[in-house]
Parts: structure tokens; sequence; C-alpha cells
């Protein structure tokens, strides 16, 4: 037995907590779309444990290991109301995934046949460095923290704190006071932990959270056949069956980013850990379905053959009337909540569409995601004309209008792979970027000067997006993106084009956080920027 296997096992069978002994199975293709283990909140309170635990997970024919939410891919649906204390305690039984012990990366290869460099003591002094900063990929690697993407909780402990940095072994209560006007709709968590977020997210260590509320009350939606939809992003080396290490250098095809060393490796797409389920509806029947890309880079472009989508919600934020969508584009992190309709029976492709993110490499091509089979007995499910009052923007002057610029850099002039910056720097946990007050009104200019779309995510607070410029000529992608009174809190930006944004940053909650962008190799390569919510009236800089 070696000593990942031990890992394993003692982690699936000895952990305190809830641990499932084995990782749900994962069907084959054409099998029935399950839904996920839910826990729900009684007497407003949700007490959960989750374990990052490293186990084989079967996915389609193959047998990979991952890391993964108490042996489950994606993680299990937390059910909470607004107003709730969601506690969720994390332990960190990973083992490191993906590192090539038999062919590491070439840190000490430059300049070897140089006399006057002794390259082994420069790498020695490098090595014992970052040891001593915990930053070797052995460390960080298996370093984490969560993150509930889209709450408006608290950053500071024991909240959504993703400055925190559990080692192995070590645990972590979290514990969040969900607000009572925190909006109806589909949220999530994940690691976030600076730079191995996208690592741990190509392994799947994603998991839905529902906020219910008004909007499940409307009665045609409460009528409705609910389904959550979990659209994974798995980057696979096809001989170990693991995630690789990754240098960031983005490439053309179906796998974003090459590895280091290069190994032959996939994508995987599994919807709620399956590939290319059917999903099941009859003729005439309104389904409401909640869909999170929780993919770390490529965009999902749904499509579903046949149908249309009456979009009832865009990051959790529920609208006043349902809106017509022939597709919906999902940026990494985005979710979609709306209703379908069986049309005649038959089977239907759902897929993504291909898409150009702005890649060098060119579009991301077609993926097949899953098939719509519409039988069985004709229904005509009542469909709602009205929803929700949605969230206003309060009427306040605007307090202070920033402009933000982001920026690229793949030419190898800063480093091994690719360079991401935000107004021309690197990321610094030391630094903050930018300073707010808590109750007030800001606009901020976001200015793309590179040619990637990077989709901007804002941590507790969610913005309205208005005067998106250079949307490129033919692509149709752009919908939700174009209505200024929908809630987001991750938005693209068009490749070299800019977008202003509006936000409240709400009184109740103070702190340090961050926002990034959420394709987590740029997050993880420096594209992220910390941010002060001073309390009401303790302002005491910031630019204007
Ligand atoms: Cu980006």
């Amino acid at each position: 037995m070696n000593r990942r296997t031990f890992l394993a096992l003692m982690a699936a069978t000895g952990a305190a907590g809830v641990v499932r002994s084995a990782s749900a199975p994962v069907q084959a293709r054409g099998e029935e779309l399950r839904d996920l283990p839910e826990v729900s909140s009684e007497n407003g309170v949700l007490d959960y444990a989750l374990n990052m635990v490293t186990l084989p997970v079967p996915v389609g024919e193959r047998q990979l290991t991952l890391n993964t939410f108490n042996g489950q891919l994606p993680g299990p649906a937390l059910r909470v109301r607004p107003g709730d204390n969601l506690r969720l305690l994390l332990t960190n039984l990973m083992v490191p995934i993906g590192i090539p012990t038999n062919n590491l990366p070439p840190y000490c290869a430059s300049n070897s046949h140089d006399a006057r460099y002794d390259t082994r003591w420069a790498c020695l002094n490098d090595l014992l460095n970052k040891l001593g900063r915990g930053q070797t990929p052995l460390q960080a690697f298996v370093y984490t923290n969560i993150h509930t993407h889209g709450l408006q909780v608290s950053p500071k402990d024991p909240g959504d704190n993703v400055f925190l940095r559990l080692e192995p072994l070590a645990q972590h209560q979290y514990s969040y006071n969900i607000p009572t006007d925190q909006p109806a709709g589909l949220y999530w968590y994940h690691p976030h932990y600076h730079p191995s977020t996208a690592h741990q997210i190509w392994q799947g260590l994603a998991g839905p959270i529902i906020v219910e509320g008004d909007i499940d009350a409307v009665p045609e939606i409460a009528e409705m056949r609910e389904r959550t939809i979990v659209i994974n992003e798995l980057w696979i080396a096809d001989d170990s069956g693991e995630t690789p290490y990754t240098a960031l250098m983005p490439i053309a095809g179906d796998v974003s980013f090459a590895s280091l060393p290069a190994v032959p490796s996939g994508m995987y797409f599994p919807l709620n850990g399956q590939l290319i389920p059917d999903i099941t509806i009859q003729p005439g029947e309104a389904q409401r379905w909640r869909v999170l890309n929780a993919g770390p880079d490529r965009f999902i472009w749904l499509h579903v053959e046949g149908h249309t989508m009456q979009q009832i919600g865009t990051d959790g934020t529920p609208y006043y009337t349902p809106r017509t969508r022939p597709h919906i584009l999902l940026a990494s992190a985005n979710r979609a909540e709306f209703i379908i309709k069986g049309g005649e029976p038959g089977r239907y492709r759902i897929y993504a569409e291909a898409y150009d993110q702005g890649h060098p490499g060119g579009p991301r091509p077609y993926l097949p995601l899953a098939t719509l089979v519409v039988r069985g007995k004709r229904v005509n499910s009542r469909m709602p004309s009205t929803l929700v009052e949605p969230p206003r923007m309060p009427n306040l002057p605007v307090a202070r209008r920033r402009t933000l610029v982001f920026s690229g850099d793949i030419t190898g002039r800063t480093g091994l792979g690719m360079q991401m910056l935000i107004d021309g720097q690197e990321y610094d946990h030391g630094r903050i970027d930018q300073e707010v007050e808590a109750g007030t009104v800001e606009e901020w200019t976001m200015v793309n000067e590179d040619i990637f779309q990077h989709p901007i995510h804002i941590h507790v607070n969610p913005f309205q997006v208005f005067d998106v410029q250079r949307i490129p000529p033919g692509d149709t992608s752009w919908l939700a993106e174009r209505e200024p009174d929908v809630w987001w809190d991750t938005f693209r930006l068009p490749p070299l084009g800019r977008y202003t944004l509006r936000t409240y940053f709400r009184p109740d909650v103070t702190g340090l956080t961050v926002f990034h962008c959420h394709i987590l190799p740029h997050e993880d390569r420096a594209m992220m920027g910390n941010l002060l919510i001073d309390p009401p009236g303790a302002y005491t800089r910031g630019e204007s």
C-alpha cells in the first residue's frame, strides 16, 4: 500500500463528521441525471461537516484520483434560508495530486552551462526559500480554505475568510450569518486558497448552496420539478488519472492550458458527476433548472436543441418576470436559473456551443453535455407571468468612481507561463488595492487591455452592469449582459473592452476581502486585488 492509498483509506474510514465510505458511483453515458445529496437547515441552523478527502472516483469508464468534498463529485447541496446560520466544519484530508515526482519542473535548467553560476546552489536556495514560505507546489496544492460564492456574509472569521490557510489535517469551524435580504437562488462553495484555486477546482471541488425564499412560493414555480445541475470541469492527465501540475500557458483545443512537464491530458465536463446523462421531461411539462458553471476556465454557452429557456434569475438573484433566452452564456462561476418546457417527444442535445473567449488559440470547441429526453404523457404546466420584486439599487448619489485596468502578459518576460495583472500589479496579499465605505454606492469602470475575456468577481456585494463596450461583432451570446437591471457577482470583460458596474456596499458587512478574475488560473497568477470595506463613516482613503 503506498502513502496515497493509505491516506485516502485513513481519510475515508477514520475522519470525524459526515464522511461517506465511498464516492457516489458515476454512471455511464445515457443514465438518468441524478439529484445531488442535500442537507437542509432546521430551525434556522445548518450545521454540517465537509471533509476534503482524496479518493478514487469513477467518471464514465475511467477511475480518477480526485480531492472531493465528503467523497462526492460534486459536493453535496446545502439548502438554507435568508437569516439562517450556516455552520461548516472543514477538515483538510487532501494529499498532493498531479505532482510529477519522476519528472520535476525544470527550475534549475537555465544557465546550467554557464560557469559563472553555480545553479545547484541557486536552485537549492530557491527551493529552501519556497519551502519556508509554504510555496512549493507540494505544499501549496494541499493548503486550502472555503469560499461561499455569492453569499452576502462577513469576510471576517469565522465567516467567509479567504485568507485562511488550512494545512493538511487542519480543521476550521466556519459560521456564516446569512442576511435576511439574501436573494433566493443558487450560490456555491469552493476552495479559494491562492495560488491553488484552479488546481483544486479542476478536481471538481465545488458544491451548490441553495437559498430558498420568496421565489419558491410563486405558485407555478412551487409546482415544478426542480433540478440543481452542477457542471464541473475536470482536467485529467491520461496516464495518472490525476489533475496535472500546470504551467498555465494557454493553448488551443479541448485542453485549455499546458501542464508542466507536458503530459497528454483531457477535459471532462460531468453534470452532477455524470457524463452526458439523460434529463427526462414530459411533453408540456415545465421544470425549474438551476445550473452552475463550476469550471475554472471554460465558458459554457448553453443550448438546448429545439427548446428555449425562460430565465428567472442570474447569479442567485431572481427576476421580476421570466425572460425568453434561446441560449445562455455561463462564464466561470456564473449561475442561471430557468424554466424549460418539454416540446414534442424525442431526444434533444444539451450542449455548449463552440465559443471564442478571446483566447489566442481560438474558440473552445463544441461540447456535448447531456440529452433532453421528452417522453411520457402530455401535460400543460402553468407558467408564471410575474415572479418576485428584485433587489433595488438604493437611491443614493455615487460616492466614488474608480477605474481598474486588467492586463495580461504571456511573453514569459515576467516568469514562466503567463502573468495576469490589475492596474499593472501582481496580487500582493499584504497590499490594500481598493478601500471602500460600507453603506455607499460606487461605480467602477473595468477596462480590459487584454484579448482574453476576463470574468470579474467581487466578493460579498453583487452589482449591476451598464455601458458594456466592444462586444465582438457577431458574438450573439451577450443577452442578459445587455440588461442593466440584472444583478451579477461575476461579469465578463469583452476582449480589449470595458464596462461600468454600480454596486452598493451593504452597511452591515465590513472587513477585508478580494475581487479577482474567475478564470482561476488567472487568479492564481495574480489577477486579484484586496478590497477593504470600512464601517460606515470610517472611510480613510481611496481613489476617486
Ligand atoms: Cu482572467
